[in-house]
C-alpha cells in the first residue's frame, strides 16, 4: 500500500491547533476541523476522484487524531466527507460538494447554538444564580439568550483547573453584563446552597444518556444532587456519540501532566505519580435536562433522537486510508 498523501499545511496548522488546545470548547474543535477540510478540497491539486478521495480521508484522520474525547470533531469529519463515494463524480465535482458541506455544517453549529440558547433560556427567572463550570460556548449561549430577553441571572464560575477555562467564561458573562463570582473548584459544594441552577457543556453525550464533560463535572453533579440543585446540560446534537449505540465507551483524554504540576516542583515534591484525566463521566441520574437545539431531553431519552439522527450506521471514512 501506498503512503497516505501530505495534508495542506492548514491541516496540519489547524491539528496542531487542536491539540494544543489554542482551539478548544467541542463545537470551535468541529468549526475548525470543518474549516480545514474545506482548504483542503479548495487547494487540492489532485488529478482524479480517487486521489482527491486520499487526500481528503489523510487530511479527516490527521484531523481525527488530535483530541479523542469530544466526538463533535468525528461528527464534524463524517458530515463534510458523506457525498465522496465512489461514482459521486469529478474531482470538481467532489471539491464543490466538501465546499458546500463545510459552509453548511459552520452555518448549522451557529444556528444550533442560536436555538439550543432560546430553549435553554427558558429554565431561568429573574434574579436567579446559575454556577458554570469550565467554559462551553452553548452553556453560554442560554445565558446570553436569557439575559437578553431581559431576565437577570448572576453567576458562580469556577475556575476549573488545570486550564482556567472559567476565566473565559467570566469574560464573557460580564461582557453581557452579568454579575460574576469566580470560585476555586474546591469552594463549590461551599456555594451550592447559594445556587438555582448548575449549568455545564458536553463534550459527548452517550446513548445511555451519560454526560462525558470537563473533569470535576461527575462530583460537581453530586454534590449538586445532594443540595436539590438542577443540573442542566447545554449540548448541541453534535455533542451526541453515535458509537455508542452500539455499545462503545468514550475514550477519556489524558494530558500533559505538565498542565498539572511542572517538572522542577514535582521534582522539589520527590517521587510522585501524576495524573490528568480532562473529562469524566456524569451519570444520567444525575442530570435533570438535556437541552439540545431539537428541544429539552430526560437524558434517558436523548437516544430517540440519537437514533432519529444517525440510525444506526457510523461511517469513518478517515479509516479508509
Ligand atoms: P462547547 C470543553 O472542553 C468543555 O468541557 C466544555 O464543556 C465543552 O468543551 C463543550 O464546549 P475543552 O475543549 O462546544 O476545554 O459548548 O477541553 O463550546
Amino acid at each position: 500500500m501506498s503512503n497516505p498523501p501530505e495534508p495542506h499545511r492548514e491541516v496540519r496548522e489547524t491539528a496542531r491547533r487542536i491539540a494544543e488546545m489554542d482551539v478548544r470548547g467541542a463545537a470551535a474543535i468541529a468549526d475548525a476541523a470543518a474549516a480545514a477540510l474545506g482548504v483542503q478540497a479548495a487547494e487540492s491539486g489532485a488529478a482524479s476522484p480517487q486521489a482527491f478521495r486520499a487526500e481528503l480521508y489523510a487530511a479527516a484522520r490527521e484531523l481525527h487524531d488530535t483530541r479523542p474525547t469530544a466526538v463533535s470533531l468525528p461528527n464534524a469529519l463524517r458530515y463534510v466527507l458523506s457525498g465522496l463515494n465512489d461514482g459521486d463524480g469529478d474531482v470538481e465535482t467532489l471539491r464543490r460538494t466538501v465546499e458546500r458541506r463545510v459552509a453548511r455544517f459552520r452555518a448549522d453549529l451557529d444556528a444550533a447554538r442560536d436555538r439550543l440558547g432560546g430553549i435553554g433560556a427558558g429554565r431561568f427567572t429573574d434574579g436567579d444564580v446559575v454556577m458554570t463550570h469550565c467554559h462551553s460556548t452553548d452553556a453560554v449561549a442560554c445565558i446570553e439568550h436569557a439575559v437578553e430577553s431581559g431576565v437577570d441571572l448572576e453567576a458562580v464560575v469556577k475556575e476549573t483547573r488545570p486550564r482556567n477555562q472559567g476565566h473565559v467564561t467570566a469574560r464573557q458573562l460580564r461582557e453581557l453584563g452579568v454579575p460574576v463570582t469566580l470560585i476555586v473548584d474546591n469552594a463549590a459544594h461551599r456555594f451550592m446552597n447559594d445556587v438555582d441552577h448548575l449549568l455545564v457543556g458536553a463534550d459527548s453525550i452517550a446513548a445511555d444518556g451519560s454526560v462525558i464533560n470537563k473533569i470535576g463535572t461527575a462530583g460537581l453533579a453530586v454534590s449538586a444532587r445532594d443540595r436539590g440543585t438542577p443540573i442542566i446540560v447545554a449540548a448541541q446534537s453534535i455533542k451526541l456519540d453515535p458509537q455508542t449505540l452500539t455499545g462503545e465507551a468514550v475514550t477519556i483524554e489524558e494530558r500533559d501532566l505538565e498542565e498539572v504540576i511542572d517538572a522542577e516542583t514535582r521534582g522539589e515534591i520527590g517521587e510522585i505519580e501524576v495524573a490528568n484525566p480532562a473529562f469524566d463521566v456524569t451519570p444520567p441520574r444525575h442530570v435533570d435536562a438535556i437541552v439540545t437545539e431539537h428541544g429539552q431531553f430526560p437524558p434517558e431519552s436523548v437516544v430517540v433522537l440519537m437514533r432519529e439522527l444517525f440510525g444506526n450506521g457510523v461511517p469513518e471514512p478517515w479509516e479508509k486510508i
